[in-house]
């Protein structure tokens, strides 16, 4: 598709209007929100992700292309959180400690809404007294923790480490995700799921909370 493809391009370019744009046309077209998230934006962000390694574009640029995705995303919110799904259950979420990258997490909590859990949101560079004070407060069915680099990934064994010791680690399922992470990865840090993408990660919350 033409305009995909443009999107994808005004991703990259931080085009902010333009990625709005293109998801209110998508949508006027009788686009479903999630084939527009998946197919324009994500995929957009993944090529921007390859030039970013390369050295070809830079953190200003990054950000600019990650708020005109933030852009589209707002547009869909509604939608795709908009549910008639019975109540499944509570999330709490967040990005671990030194990570700001929420783009991946904000999505998953968009998808879990839709799916009809009810997602309390902690945002970005989390110790673990917050992911531990957010977990007594809202007790949620389920930890959902959030990492894009490999120096913060393994900040979710401190995180898992820590309920261990208060005792509470079995009172939780513990769910992770992020680029860098793979199952191996998972079952080191003694989490009881990894999710490679939102999608799996709703499949992967209505198993294991029933
Ligand atoms: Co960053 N960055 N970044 N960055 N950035 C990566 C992650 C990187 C892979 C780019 C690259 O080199 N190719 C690289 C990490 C390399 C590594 O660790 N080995 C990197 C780097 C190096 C950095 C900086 C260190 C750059 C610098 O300053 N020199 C810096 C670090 C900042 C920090 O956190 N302390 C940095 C900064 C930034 C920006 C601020 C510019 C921006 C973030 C903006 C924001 O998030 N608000 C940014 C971006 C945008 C990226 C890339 C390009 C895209 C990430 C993204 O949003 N993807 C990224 C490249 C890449 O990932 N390939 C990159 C789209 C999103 C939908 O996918 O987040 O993977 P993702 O989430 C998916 C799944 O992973 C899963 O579901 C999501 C939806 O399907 N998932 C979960 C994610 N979390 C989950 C939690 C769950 C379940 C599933 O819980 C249950």
């Amino acid at each position: 598709d033409e305009l995909v493809k443009q999107m994808q391009d005004d991703l990259y370019d931080g085009l902010k209007d333009e990625v709005v744009e293109g998801v209110e046309i998508l949508l006027e077209r009788g686009w479903a929100p999630y084939k527009i998230l998946t197919e324009a934006l994500v995929e957009g962000m993944r090529i921007v992700g390859i030039d970013f390694r390369d050295g070809i574009l830079f953190v200003p640029e990054v950000l600019m292309s990650a708020n005109s995705m933030k852009a589209g995303m707002y547009i869909l919110r509604p939608l795709l959180a908009q549910t008639n799904a019975p109540k499944m259950g509570k999330m709490v979420i967040g990005t671990v400690k030194g990570d700001i990258h929420d783009i991946g997490k904000n999505l998953v909590s968009m998808m879990m809404e839709g799916a009809g859990f009810e997602v309390i949101d902690i945002g970005i560079n989390n110790p673990v007294e917050k992911y531990l004070e957010a977990i007594e407060e809202h007790k949620p069915d389920i930890l959902g923790m959030s990492a894009l680099l490999t120096t913060t990934m393994p900040y979710m064994k401190v995180v898992i480490d820590a309920m261990v010791e208060k005792g509470i680690r079995d009172d939780y399922i513990v769910m992770v995700g992020g680029a860098p992470l793979n199952q191996e990865f998972a079952d080191a840090v003694g989490a009881d799921a990894y999710c490679r993408d939102a999608a799996v990660a709703v499949e992967t919350a209505k198993r294991l909370i029933h």
